[in-house]
C-alpha cells in the first residue's frame, strides 16, 4: 500500500473513531437548494448565472469566480436573486484566495445575509450600515492588536452601526478566530451555519477534510426574506479572491406549532445579550486556538473512542476464534 493510501486509510479510521464529520459530506439532514448555491462549471451558458447577479470586478470563468484579480483598487460581488426564506441552514463555502505577497495581501472576502444586495462600499466591497449578518476573511490587519492575521470574524449589522476598519471589524464583532487560508494549494472551505438562531462557523483550511470550530454564537436574531452574497475587495495590496463552490442546504428541524407559527420575516437583525465573544489566541503561538471542548463534546468522543476499541476488539476476537477453529481441523 502507497504512503498516501496508508494516511487515507488512517485518517479515515482517526475520524470513524472520534467521529468527525468531514467536510466534503452534506450536513446531516441537510438538502441542498440549488436557488441559493453556486458551483462549477459556471459558464455553461454565456455569462450569466441561474439565480445570481454579479457586479463590478466580477468574472465568471469555467471553475471559479473571480472576485478580485490580484490588482490594486478592485472590487467585486455576487448575490442571490432570490430571498430566503428559510429558517435553518447551512453553507458550504470553497474559496481560494491567493497572491504574490507572502504576508501583504489585501483586504479580504466576506459572506452577506443581508437585507440590500448589490451595492458596492468601502466593507470588503459591500456597503457599510447593512442590515444582517457579515462574515469576514481579512487579509490585511489594519488595527494595531498583537495578534497575527488573517483573521475571521462576523458581525450583525442593524442597518446603522458602521463596521470599524481600525479596529478590523473586533469593535462590533460578536466573534473571531484567526486562520491561515491564503495560499494553498489544497481546497480551502468555510462553513456556516445557522440553526434555532444559533450562529456556527467552521473551517476546513489545513487540507485535513475536518472542520474546526472557528465562532459559535446563540441568540443570533436574523429575518427570513433576506439575500446572501459573496464580496471582496484590493487596496494598495491586492490578492486574486476566488469563489469555487456555495453550496446551501435546508435543514429540517422540527418545531412545536407554535414556532412554526412565528412570523420570522419581521424579526430586527441583532445578538441577545451580546458579550463580544473572542476566540483568538492573544499568546501569537499558532494561528488558530480551537474553542476548548464542551463536557458533553468530551463525552461523545470518550463514547466513540470506547467503540471504537470495542470495535476492534470484537473483529480480533472473531479472526482469533477462526483460526483456532482452523488449527484444530488441521489437527484432526
Ligand atoms: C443599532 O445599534 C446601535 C448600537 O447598539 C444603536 O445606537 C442604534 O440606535 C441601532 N439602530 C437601529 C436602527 O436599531
Ligand atoms: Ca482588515
Amino acid at each position: 500500500m502507497g504512503k498516501a493510501a496508508y494516511y487515507f486509510v488512517i485518517s479515515i479510521l482517526a475520524r470513524a473513531i472520534f467521529c468527525q464529520e468531514s467536510s466534503r459530506v452534506p450536513p446531516e439532514g441537510g438538502f441542498l437548494k440549488r436557488e441559493y448555491s453556486l458551483s462549477k462549471p459556471y459558464s455553461g451558458n454565456g455569462m450569466t448565472i441561474p439565480f445570481w447577479d454579479f457586479r463590478d470586478n466580477a468574472m465568471i470563468t469555467n471553475n471559479f469566480i473571480s472576485l478580485t484579480t490580484n490588482h490594486q483598487g478592485q472590487l467585486g460581488s455576487v448575490w442571490s436573486k432570490i430571498p430566503c426564506h428559510l429558517r435553518d441552514w447551512e453553507i458550504h463555502m470553497q474559496f481560494k484566495i491567493f497572491g504574490g505577497g507572502r504576508t501583504l495581501a489585501a483586504d479580504g472576502l466576506a459572506i452577506w445575509y443581508t437585507y440590500s444586495r448589490l451595492t458596492p462600499g468601502p466593507v470588503f466591497g459591500s456597503r457599510d450600515e447593512f442590515e444582517g449578518l457579515g462574515i469576514f476573511l481579512d487579509t490585511y490587519k489594519n488595527g494595531d492588536q498583537p495578534v497575527t492575521f488573517p483573521q475571521i470574524s462576523a458581525m450583525v449589522g442593524n442597518g446603522s452601526t458602521k463596521y470599524d476598519h481600525m479596529s478590523d471589524g473586533q469593535l462590533n464583532s460578536i466573534g473571531s478566530c484567526l486562520g491561515s487560508f491564503r495560499n494553498k494549494d489544497y481546497d480551502t472551505t468555510i462553513a456556516i451555519r445557522y440553526v434555532r438562531q444559533r450562529l456556527t462557523i467552521k473551517v476546513d483550511i489545513d487540507g485535513q477534510d475536518t472542520w474546526r470550530e472557528c465562532i459559535d454564537v446563540p441568540g443570533v436574531q436574523l429575518p427570513t426574506g433576506y439575500f446572501f452574497g459573496v464580496s471582496a475587495a484590493t487596496g494598495d495590496l491586492a490578492d486574486n479572491h476566488h469563489l469555487i463552490g456555495f453550496k446551501f442546504y435546508e435543514l429540517d428541524i422540527t418545531r412545536t406549532a407554535e414556532e412554526e407559527a412565528e412570523d420570522w420575516s419581521t424579526i430586527k437583525p441583532g445578538v441577545f445579550g451580546k458579550p463580544p465573544i473572542d476566540n483568538r489566541d492573544d499568546s501569537g503561538t499558532g494561528d488558530y486556538r480551537n474553542t476548548s471542548i464542551s463536557g458533553f463534546k468530551l463525552f461523545l468522543i470518550i463514547v466513540c473512542a470506547l467503540l471504537g476499541v470495542g470495535v476492534c476488539v470484537v473483529v480480533g476476537v472473531v479472526v482469533f476464534q477462526k483460526r483456532q477453529e482452523q488449527n484444530r481441523k488441521r489437527f484432526y
